[in-house]
């Protein structure tokens, strides 16, 4: 039978509501009849579809091949002129970013829930990219909302055989041009345009001793880029890559880089002593960079690249033209900026909020609390990117220190000295009851909008501490670009020295509420080693009593601890 394109009644399902980084439900959900196919048609309604070249790709979890084959179909229908396909549908967040911009996309479907977990009982995720190679602003994802509340047909093509994912090259499907490209080429490549990778081969194999090495890839989508990276590009020894297959479900595990989720790393890093260990998550875009007792936050992980920049072939050629943070990250960046002379932004959390910058030229370097990094090189967040930017760095330090060893643990400290230390923590509460959350939010709304909070003094019981509210606002946003504005991004209450708490809903989950407590302190650099080495947690208590009192959380949740804190 020759293919027909058909149109299928359907109905809205409520609540396809793109979050802080696309629609992510349970895959249950995603399997209900139309749902998937109702988010797709609803996107390529909000853009213009004919004739259009999209990307398509996924982190590897369960539902993706499926979702793709139900894209040609979709897509083909609608008059799409061509979709660049990863090979088996897979192709990393950062990849896919690299991609769109680099074949001069019209956009992309990413298919991820990130560092949800995967699997027939857990999440899904599709993302909609626009043609910087970034997640689409909110003006698109409104739209996009808005033709799921309304939608009574899609279009799909009938009587085609699912197209073969696993060969590469150009192909037709109903008449639709199709590519199905290598994973990884394109992006290895990027990166050795970007670092010095001379540099850092001769740096590992030198001091390949002294210096161990471990990637870990979670089994989310990273493992074949993190191998042709530091094995195949660098050549060190394939033993420093684990977890390295992509699995649909990840292992069962959480692919999420930090101190809980990571903790296959955390725990070879400290058993082996190795000096430089690295995760990644889901999709590829977040990163965590873990030496033998050394822990770098993400939010001084970014300040850090913004502060070698200059050892980092790419910057060094087209310079820094400025810094920026989400809001809920801490202020290191901004000290880097002061110190250098750049413009530093602070943007709601969301990668999607950056993009406008880069593209006018005014943002080169950025970073989001939740083990986000990355640069203009690309329009999302890119983990592979930082791990290389680390070793970047490390072997610019030990060229210029050639009689000592310098690790993660030494480029901090140094870093704190010049700049001081900003001590920071998030606590999650994960999948609590909305009418708590939003109970809380009220609450800490009703000290902002009464101006109760301003001047009043909190103790900590533990510590003695005593903080005193200087300010307490909601976070709204105007983009200096297009002067869109985004309202009620987080709840901040900041005290006379210098400390700040904020509390937000997350937008990712995909069940219940989840609660985000930020916490930062600043301590100077005169306060000395002792001050400036304390364990995180130590640094934090008091703040943390006082943020718990204000916002009365525990009441409220009904819960007397976070689920992870990181
Ligand atoms: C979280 C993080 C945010 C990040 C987003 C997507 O969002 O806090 O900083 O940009 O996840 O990351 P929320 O709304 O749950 O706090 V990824 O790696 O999941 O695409
Ligand atoms: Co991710």
């Amino acid at each position: 039978m020759a293919p027909q394109i058909k149109e299928i009644p359907t109905k809205p399902y409520d609540g396809q509501k793109p979050g802080t980084s696309g629609l992510r439900k349970r895959v249950k959900i995603f399997q209900q009849e139309h749902y998937t196919e109702n988010f797709i048609q609803s996107i390529l309604d909000s853009i213009t579809a004919k004739g259009a070249t999209l990307v398509i790709g996924g982190d590897g979890r369960y539902l993706v091949k499926e979702t793709v084959q139900t894209i040609l179909r979709i897509a083909a229908a609608n008059g799409v002129a061509k979709l660049i396909i990863g090979h088996d549908g897979i192709l990393s967040t950062p990849a896919a970013s690299n991609v769109i911009r680099k074949y001069k996309a019209d956009g992309g479907i990413l298919l991820t829930a990130s560092h949800n977990p995967g699997g027939p009982n857990n999440d899904f995720g599709i993302k909609y990219n626009v043609s910087n190679g970034g997640p689409a602003p909110e003006n698109v994802t409104n739209k996009i909302f808005e033709k799921t509340k309304t939608i009574s047909s899609y279009k799909v093509v009938e009587g085609e055989k699912d197209l073969d994912l696993s060969t590469l090259g150009a192909k037709q499907f109903a008449g639709m041009k199709v590519e199905i490209i290598d994973s990884v080429k394109d992006y290895v490549q990027m990166l050795q345009e970007i670092f010095d990778f001379d540099l850092i081969k001769s740096f590992l194999t030198t001091r390949s001793g002294e210096f161990k090495v471990l990637f870990d890839g979670l089994h989310g989508v990273t493992g074949p880029y993190g191998k042709a990276i530091l094995v195949e590009t660098l050549g060190l020894s394939p033993s420093v890559v684990q977890n390295d297959v992509p699995l649909p479900d990840f292992g069962g595990g959480h692919p999420d880089p930090n101190l809980t989720y990571a903790k296959s790393l955390v725990d070879k890093v400290e058993k082996d002593g190795i000096h430089f260990g690295a995760a990644s998550d889901g999709d590829g875009d977040r990163n965590m960079i873990y030496g033998k007792g050394a822990f770098v936050t993400p939010s001084d992980s970014v300040a850090i690249i913004a502060d070698w920049a200059d050892r980092i072939p790419y910057f060094k050629k087209g310079g820094v033209k400025g810094l920026a943070r989400s809001m809920p990250t801490s202020a290191a960046i901004d000290l880097v900026a002061k110190k250098k002379g750049l413009e530093c932004f602070e943007v709601p959390t969301g990668w999607k909020f950056f993009g406008n910058l880069m593209d006018a030229g005014r943002l080169s370097i950025c970073g989001e609390e939740s083990f986000g990094t990355g640069s203009d090189h690309i329009r999302e967040k890119d983990g592979v990117w930082a791990i290389i930017a680390w070793l970047n760095i490390l072997a610019a330090a030990n060229r210029e220190s050639p009689n000592e060893l310098v690790g993660i643990k030494e480029i901090l400290q140094k870093h704190y000295k010049v700049y001081g230390r900003n001590f920071f923590s998030r606590y999650d509460y994960e999948e609590v009851p909305s009418d708590g959350a939003n109970e809380m939010v009220a609450h800490i709304n009703q000290g902002i909008t009464s101006k109760s909070l301003i001047g009043s003094k909190f103790s900590s019981k533990s510590t003695g501490e005593t903080f005193v509210v200087s300010e307490a606002y909601n976070f709204d946003y105007t983009d200096p670009i297009d002067k869109s504005v985004s309202k009620n991004q987080g709840q901040v209450v900041r005290f006379e020295d210098g400390s700040r708490v904020v509390w937000r809903l997350s937008g990712t989950g995909s069940q219940g509420a989840t609660v985000r407590m930020y916490v930062e302190r600043y301590v100077d650099p005169s306060k000395g080693d002792k001050e400036l080495t304390r364990e995180t947690a130590e640094g934090l208590k008091g703040l943390i009593e006082v943020a718990l009192e204000i916002s009365k959380l525990k009441e409220f949740l009904k819960r007397e601890e976070p689920t992870v804190i990181t």
